[in-house]
Formats: C-alpha cells, structure tokens, sequence
C-alpha cells in the first residue's frame, strides 16, 4: 500500500432530531472483519501517538469526538490527514508508518482492527522499517 492511495471513507450517517447514528460493519463499510476495538483519549497537548508501523494489522481510525491528524509514511512519501467528524474514517492498511499528532481538548480516537493484539506484528524502529519496504517493494 502507498500513501497516495490512503483517502478518508465516509460512513454511514443516520441523521436524526434526536441526534445522528453511524454505523460500521465488518466486510461491507470496511474491507476487513473485526477483531479487536480500542480507544484513545484524555491524550495531553502536544503528545503524540503511534509511531511504528503493522506487518499485516489493518485498522479503520474514527475521531469519535474532537480531532486529531494522522501522518502516514510509506518509506517514500509521507501525507498527513486530518480526522474531525465521526462519521468519517480512515482506513490504516498494512507496512505504513503512523503517526497521530495535534489531538484537540476531548478528542476520543476509535480504532476498529483486523486483528487480536500482537506485539510481535509491530515494526518499532524507523531504520527497521525503510529495509522492511525496500523488501516487499522489490
Ligand atoms: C496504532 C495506533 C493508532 C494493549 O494491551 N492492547 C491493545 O490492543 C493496544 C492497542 C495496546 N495495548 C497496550 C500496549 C502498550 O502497553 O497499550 C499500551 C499503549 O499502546 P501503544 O503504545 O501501542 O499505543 P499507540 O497509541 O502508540 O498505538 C496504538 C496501537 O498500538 C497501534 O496499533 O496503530 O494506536
């Protein structure tokens, strides 16, 4: 996957007067089933998230409440997207670097993922990660 090919999806918006819905299922709004579901908030000013990258996780990221952007690096270019409606998401696939950045006051980042946790599937090291690339990309 290139960086070039990461775009915002939108998902499902039920509106409503008595507040709006969103919606995701698994192999219809997201092309993955759905293994495992956290969240990140309470995040203080100025930290950042992430960092590393995913041998074979894929993750849908959704700004539940506030914002916050996610840079993304595929060893060749880099872009950086910025999530603030929770009806929209962004589909993180596999072996891109990530990093979240500029949280606003209350932003909740949801993250629905293709897989159990592995710490073993974490590419931590930014150096480890260019060889990585450089060896799937031929
Ligand atoms: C990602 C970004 C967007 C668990 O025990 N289970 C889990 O499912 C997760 C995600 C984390 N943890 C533990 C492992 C660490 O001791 O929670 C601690 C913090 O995790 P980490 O430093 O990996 O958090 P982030 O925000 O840097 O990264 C997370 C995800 O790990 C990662 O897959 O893409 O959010």
């Amino acid at each position: 996957m290139k960086v070039s090919d990461a775009k915002i999806i939108d998902l499902p918006k039920i509106c409503d007067p008595r507040g709006n819905l969103t919606v995701v299922e698994e192999l219809k709004d997201i092309p993955f089933k759905i293994a495992r579901c956290y969240w990140i908030y309470d995040v203080p000013g100025g930290e950042s998230r992430g960092g590393h990258a995913h041998k074979k996780l894929k993750q849908l990221l959704i700004a539940l409440s506030g914002s916050f952007t996610v840079t993304l690096d595929d060893g060749t270019e880099k872009k950086t997207i910025l999530l603030n409606h929770p009806y929209q998401g962004l589909i993180l696939e596999t072996n891109i670097w990530r990093t979240l950045d500029d949280f606003s006051s209350g932003a909740v980042c949801m993250v629905l993922a293709s897989d159990i946790y592995d710490p073993d599937d974490y590419i931590y090291d930014y150096n480890e990660f260019i060889e990585y690339r450089k060896h799937l990309d031929g």
